[in-house]
């Protein structure tokens, strides 16, 4: 940093400790220049300042949104002290070398979360003059330091006191990594936010006689102005679905409560890709039920689900589904996990194991696992049951493409059933074949999924053939010797032929619930009929691929 010319230049929107900063950097000899709102406060304060407005010539003008765009001041910003051209600039043109730059930005962000926020609040916080003072500072970072934070002022002072007013290049280099950082994020909130602007709603605010209007926050627009998707990375991953691929791990900027993206991890090894791709699958499926629930999934697939009274009994149902495929499982819970229930799940070998809260007891039970992953995912009560998050996109590459579309969260009711055969479900069977519906959205298509009394009793999943998954479904159930007699049946797509009705009825299927709208519904309803099956259309689908 040049010695002889000390110029620091202060704007700031969050004042936090500005001006006992400021004053310091008085101290250390540095001469103050700044913008109005800070200037004033700065002079309050009792310190010596320069106005950015005598320094241009020029007033502050159009309400603020011209201050510093002055070759004055970018002039001071960008010189390299190195060339002398540059320098020899400066003075021909009179302008100073600033070296030192105090910004962070209009509140772009707390502005757009505050409920009731209008489009014209919004664009008005966005930030033109910092940024770009900024990316001036920190573009030429090896003669200026910049600082965006009020949290940096206090280990930059302390190097500025310990060296006589300089700042290493380390640490002028780090400051602008911090600084574009600060602008890119900046700058995508305000392209999120702008992206999810119905334009045409956002008109009506603002307008005299439209109080009530003006107060809304802009309409959601639907799918697809939300596809501008705005990514943090959480985690760089070890490796990828296998070892010999890359990954990592990221959120959305702003991540909807009750998700994955939310989960502390509590202990335990580190999350692996799969652990993650899984977890996920898990916690998507448990906090759909607003009973007490567990989910346990295999290869992103449940492998036994079960509601009942107790996250613990819950536990104890859905293990008995497929005891085998639940070793090295991912174990999620809707509810807070208990000592006695977490001694059960402790016992088999689990890889990661969610809930919204873990008891003391629960949690000594794991200390003696410390290579259990253990998350803890805050469920606020209104997720539960999930409506469609508003936002929830899924993202899939194709080749040098990618496919967009809004997650899965249908959530079925009793009265969007149609009964369709003679036999009507009991209360029970229709209890059974919600619940069976609710799983089998979770499944891996084709999928079918056998349960009975509230818990999973035979699984198919992924298969490329219907008749495949039922058959592999009811194979399941016989190896943990589970019987399906009585049991509903959920198939996640229609039946094409009366074949993969016909595989549930041998199985013992009692009714089934499926989306219909095959050419051959009739014959599927005839056979249903024949083998005194009660059946219930969805009209809608759930393929998971
Ligand atoms: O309206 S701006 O985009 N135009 C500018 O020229 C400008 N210069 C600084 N915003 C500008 N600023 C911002 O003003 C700074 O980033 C800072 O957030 C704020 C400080 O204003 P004041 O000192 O008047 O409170």
């Amino acid at each position: 940093m040049n010695t002889t010319a000390r110029n620091a230049l202060i704007s700031v929107s969050d004042k936090t400790g500005i001006a006992e900063f400021a004053a310091a950097l008085a101290a250390l000899g540095f001469r103050l220049l700044s913008t109005g709102g800070t200037a004033k406060l700065l002079k309050d304060a009792g310190l010596p300042v320069t106005e950015v407005a005598e320094v241009t010539r020029f007033p502050e003008m159009l309400d603020g949104r011209v201050k510093t765009l002055h070759p004055a001041i970018h002039g001071g910003l960008l010189a390299r002290r190195d060339t002398p051209a540059h320098m020899a600039a400066l003075q021909a043109h009179g302008i100073g070398a600033i070296d030192l730059a105090v910004i962070n930005l209009y509140p772009f962000e707390a502005t757009v979360a505050r409920p009731g926020c209008t489009l014209a609040e919004a664009i008005e916080n966005i930030d033109i003059g910092g940024p770009a003072m900024v990316r001036s500072a920190a573009k030429n970072w090896q003669d200026v330091a910049v600082l965006t934070h009020a949290s940096q002022y206090a280990a930059v002072l302390q190097e500025l006191r310990a060296s006589g007013g300089q700042l290493s290049a380390k640490t002028r280099f780090a400051l602008s990594v911090a600084a574009f950082n600060r602008v890119a994020q900046y700058d995508a909130a305000i392209s999120e936010w702008l992206s999810s602007v119905d334009f045409d709603a956002s008109q009506g605010q603002g307008e005299s006689g439209s109080a009530p209007f003006a107060q809304s926050a802009p309409v959601r627009a639907p799918f697809p102005a939300q596809a501008n998707p705005v990514f943090i990375k959480l985690q760089d991953l070890r490796y990828g679905e296998n070892p010999h691929q890359q990954a990592a791990f990221y959120r959305d900027l702003h991540p909807a409560p009750g998700t994955l993206a939310t989960a502390r991890q509590l202990q335990g090894k580190e999350l692996s890709y799969n652990n993650i791709a899984d977890a996920d699958a898990a916690w998507e499926c448990v906090r759909q039920f607003t009973q007490a629930a567990c989910v346990i999934v295999k290869h992103a697939n449940p492998c036994g689900v079960a509601v009942a009274p107790s996250a613990g009994q819950a536990y104890a149902k859905a293990l008995q589904t497929d005891p085998t495929s639940a070793f090295g499982g991912i174990i999620a819970f809707n509810r807070p996990l208990d000592g006695p229930a977490a001694e059960h799940a402790a016992r088999q070998f689990v890889e990661v194991l969610m809930a919204p809260a873990f008891t003391p007891e629960a949690l000594a039970v794991f200390a003696a696992k410390p290579n259990v992953r253990l998350l803890q995912i805050e469920l606020p009560a209104d997720t539960a049951h999930a409506a469609p998050a508003a936002r929830a996109l899924e993202y899939k590459r194709v080749g040098s493409g990618l496919l967009i579309q809004t997650a899965d969260q249908h959530r079925l009711q009793e009265t969007d059933l149609q009964v369709v055969t003679e036999k009507r479900p009991t209360p029970q069977q229709m209890q059974d074949l919600l619940f069976a519906w609710q799983v089998a959205q979770y499944v891996k298509s084709n999928a079918i999924v056998f349960c009975k009394d509230g818990m999973t009793v035979g699984v198919g999943a992924g298969q490329m053939s219907r008749l495949d998954s039922a058959r592999i479904a009811s194979i399941k159930a016989q190896n943990a010797g589970l019987s399906l007699t009585g049991a509903a049946a959920a198939s996640d797509a229609f039946f094409p032929f009366r074949d993969g009705l016909d595989v549930l009825a041998d199985a013992g299927a009692a009714c089934v619930i499926q989306p219909g709208g095959s050419i051959r519904d009739a014959e599927v309803i005839a056979a249903a009929n024949e083998r005194g099956i009660a059946m219930v259309f969805t009209g809608v689908r759930h393929f998971r691929h």
